[in-house]
Order: C-alpha cells, then structure tokens, then sequence
C-alpha cells in the first residue's frame, strides 16, 4: 500500500510578525515566543520529505474568523495594522468589564480585549494571526473534506489562549476553535490540548457545547499561567456540563505519569464521547528543557504520546500552541507526528 504523507500548512507571511519583549518575575525577557520557532519547526518538517507534503494555505475566510470571535475583537486587530512600524501596544490598564465602554478603533483600549501583559499589537499581529488561523483551517479543510486522516499547521502565532472576545498568552485567534467550527459542521468533536498551559480561550468557548468536548492537561493553575483557568472543578455548564476535562498533573512530571492520565483519565472520556474528529492542540512546553513549562518529558516521548493519541483512531488535526526550547522544537514537533506514521 502507497504510504500518504502527511499535509503541513504554513504561510512565510507567518513570520512577519516578531512580539519583542515579555515580563518574567519583574524582568524584562525576550519574548519566547520568537520566528525561531516556526523556523525550526518549517526546518524539521523540511528535511523529511518522505513523511511530510508541506503546503501554502489560502487565504482565510473572514465568515470563518467571525464564526469563532466578535466583530470588536476584529476591529481591534485592524485598529493595531495602522500602527507605525516598530511601535507595539501592550495594554497597561485592564478596566472591569461589566462598567466600561471600550471602543476597539481606539488602540489604547485594548486592555478591554486582552488579560495579559506578554501579548502585544503592532502593524504584522493582525497579518501573521490571520496567516496562522488560514494554515489551521487549510488543515482542518483536509480532513473536513477526507483527503487525509491526518494534518498538521504550523500555526504561529498560537491560538489556545484566545476566545470569542479577548486574546492574551501570545494569542490573538483560536486556531482550534475556528477549526472545531468547521469540523462540527460534520460531527462531533474533541479537542485534546497537550500544551503545558491550560486552553482557557478553547475551554471558553465550547464551555456550554455540548457538541464539541474540549479537554486539557496542563500544570497546576495554582502556580503556572493562565493562573485563573484550568481547575478540575471547570466542567463546563447548561448543556455543555460534562464536557469540558482539566486534568492537572505536578511539576516535574514524566512520561509514565503522563501516559497514566492518558489512558485512564483521558481516552475514556473521549470515547464516552464518541467523536468524529480530534483537534490536537499540540504545545511542546512539556518539554525537559521548555524554558516556560515544568514538565519533563524527551523528544522521544512525542512520539509515544503520537502513536497514543492515533490508536484512537480518528480524522486527526494537529495544530501547533506552544514549546519555546526553540532548538529542539522541530524534532519535538516531528517526533510527535510521526506517531501518527
Ligand atoms: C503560551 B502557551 C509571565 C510569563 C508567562 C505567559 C505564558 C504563555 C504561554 N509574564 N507568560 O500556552 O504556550
Ligand atoms: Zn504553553
């Protein structure tokens, strides 16, 4: 039987966007998530021609970025492209939701938008998001239409953090949940975050869905970013009760431990669920060496954690979140996906 390679969406104007700087304990540090990493990542993908069809999306859809997020937050993306070059906004005032009236053409407002101080706006944001949503969608259209079982986009700037109305975590679009949006069309699905972060923006907006079931394992929000997200108690509400899953696993954690709440918290759950279509939202800061994670899993783990993930047997989206040990990135990435070979 002819091997299938695996489609790999990724678009140059990806990497226009360079976010300088982000705060750690008081210091400023160069921001983590760099170009360095879709390059090592674009490199990696490239040097095994025989497992991977790298491809250019299209452009995409504007209805399918407005399925997932509000015209506001739109608004305020477009608002950041006329900034003159070089200047970026980090918001530095965060007012209360419920009592303020932000106008989105105004860029000084965008702390309506955003929960964080590590994610900025300047002229490229809106152009590389907007690029990074279309690889995600061009992979999601793959399986959407059966032409592969399984596909992968570089989606850079990453997405898990964002939801409907608001971007933080060095994301402005949910590449997952835009995906999901599409997918849903045709069944049902799962989306499984194995970035070391909790996907707040994901969790967020499928949280009363009962339709798409989105589950994360992530570090103790106690100690690590989002901080306010990704308890076990978030179980989703109205009709979507039961169908939201964190799962939150100590410091220091290695691949046995990992693969436990795998197979024992995790697959289950999803085949209770009975799922058409998975989206993976694949982080790689569970990394040993992950400069920002704390777990401790090797290079050869992702591939454990692939060959896993597809023994479930679904149409499979990967998309890239997070992993900022930007050297070994790429074979982290391929590591991963060659468990679905
Ligand atoms: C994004 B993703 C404090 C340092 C933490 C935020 C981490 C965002 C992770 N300013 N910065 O999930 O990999
Ligand atoms: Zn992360």
């Amino acid at each position: 039987k002819e091997k299938t390679k695996i489609p790999v969406y990724f678009h140059t104007k990806q990497m226009e966007f360079h976010p300088k700087y982000e705060w750690a304990l008081g210091n400023r540090i160069k921001h983590p998530e760099s170009t360095k990493r879709a390059e090592s990542i674009f490199k990696a993908i490239k040097s095994h021609k025989e497992l991977f069809d790298l491809k250019e999306p299209e452009r995409i859809p504007l209805a399918s970025i407005r399925a997932n997020h509000s015209y506001e937050l739109v608004t305020l993306y477009n608002s950041a492209a006329s900034l003159p070059d070089g200047q970026a906004f980090y918001p530095s005032v965060f007012p209360d939701k419920k009592k303020s009236r932000p106008d989105p053409t105004n860029i000084k407002h965008a702390g309506f938008y955003c929960f964080d101080s590590g994610t900025p706006l300047d002229s490229k944001t809106w152009l590389a998001a907007s690029w990074s949503a279309a690889s995600a969608y061009a992979a999601g259209e793959e399986i959407y239409k059966g032409r592969s079982s399984v596909a992968y986009a570089i989606s850079r700037p990453p997405g898990h953090h964002a939801s409907k109305d608001s971007y933080g975590g060095y994301c402005y679009f949910n590449n997952a949940a835009i995906v999901a949006k599409l997918l849903k069309k045709k069944g049902r699905v799962v989306i499984l975050d194995i970035d070391f972060h909790h996907g707040n923006g994901t969790q967020e907006v499928f949280y009363k869905d009962d339709k798409v079931l989105t589950i994360s394992i992530h570090g103790d929000p106690r100690d690590y970013f989002p901080f306010f997200w990704g308890f076990s108690s978030e179980i989703g509400a109205g009709k979507g009760e039961g169908y939201n899953l964190n799962v939150i696993l100590p410091p220091k954690t290695k691949f046995p431990a990992y693969k436990k709440a795998l197979l024992e918290t995790v697959f289950p759950t999803i085949k209770r669920f009975e799922p058409d279509y998975l989206i993976l939202s694949a982080g790689f800061d569970t990394y040993k060496l992950d400069p920002v994670g704390d777990f401790l899993l090797e290079t050869s783990d992702f591939e454990k954690i692939g060959k896993l993930i597809s023994s479930l047997d679904l149409p499979t989206v990967v998309l890239q979140e997070g992993g900022y040990f930007t050297k070994d990135l790429g074979k982290n990435a391929v590591s991963l996906l060659r468990g679905f070979v």
